[in-house]
């Protein structure tokens, strides 16, 4: 059993490689390095992983993503969501929920969002000096993004680890 716990600890800390960040059953990815992506590149990228652009639906979400983002030299201080205007102009998540239904963090100043020809939505512009709140934006913009999965639960003898 010493070497199944062993390998089980392995594993999660493979899985929670870094620019993983695990908060409230949820892992999420944050695209830090530099590189840019369109929106459509991102959610290939997500993808890939197994996982979509980030439902950022509460403050306390939001509040995380920020201190995962942290602080990095140089930009992109920008981020893609899950988010996207609708054939009605609405902002649904990756989940089809609407985001008049949960909370949303738009920039208050600029007001945001502001262009009904910006499809897409990115977590802060230069964000690290506004907390990141959200823009519509061009979703051929490139820049970073946020991806998230559901966290795997391991088990060892009926215990959660
Ligand atoms: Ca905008």
């Amino acid at each position: 059993m010493t070497f199944l716990w062993l390998a089980i600890t392995v594993y999660i800390q493979l899985a929670s490689a870094q620019n993983w960040y695990a908060f409230h059953g949820y892992e999420y990815f944050v695209e830090k390095t530099g590189t840019l992506y369109t929106h459509s590149e991102a959610e290939n990228e997500c993808a890939a992983k197994e996982a979509t652009l980030a439902n950022v639906k509460t403050k306390q979400i939001q509040d995380f993503l920020v201190k995962s983002i942290g602080t990095f030299p140089g930009e992109p201080f920008s981020f893609f969501i899950g988010a996207m205007r609708n054939a009605a102009n609405e902002f649904v998540w990756t989940d089809g929920t609407k985001l008049s239904n949960t909370e949303t963090q738009w920039r208050p100043s600029p007001m945001e969002p502001n262009n009904v020809e910006e499809k897409c939505v990115t977590m802060g512009w230069h964000g690290a000096k506004e907390l990141f709140g959200w823009l519509d934006i061009s979703c051929g913009i490139r820049t970073g993004f946020i991806c998230q999965k559901k966290l795997q639960v391991w088990f060892k003898d009926g215990i959660q680890l």
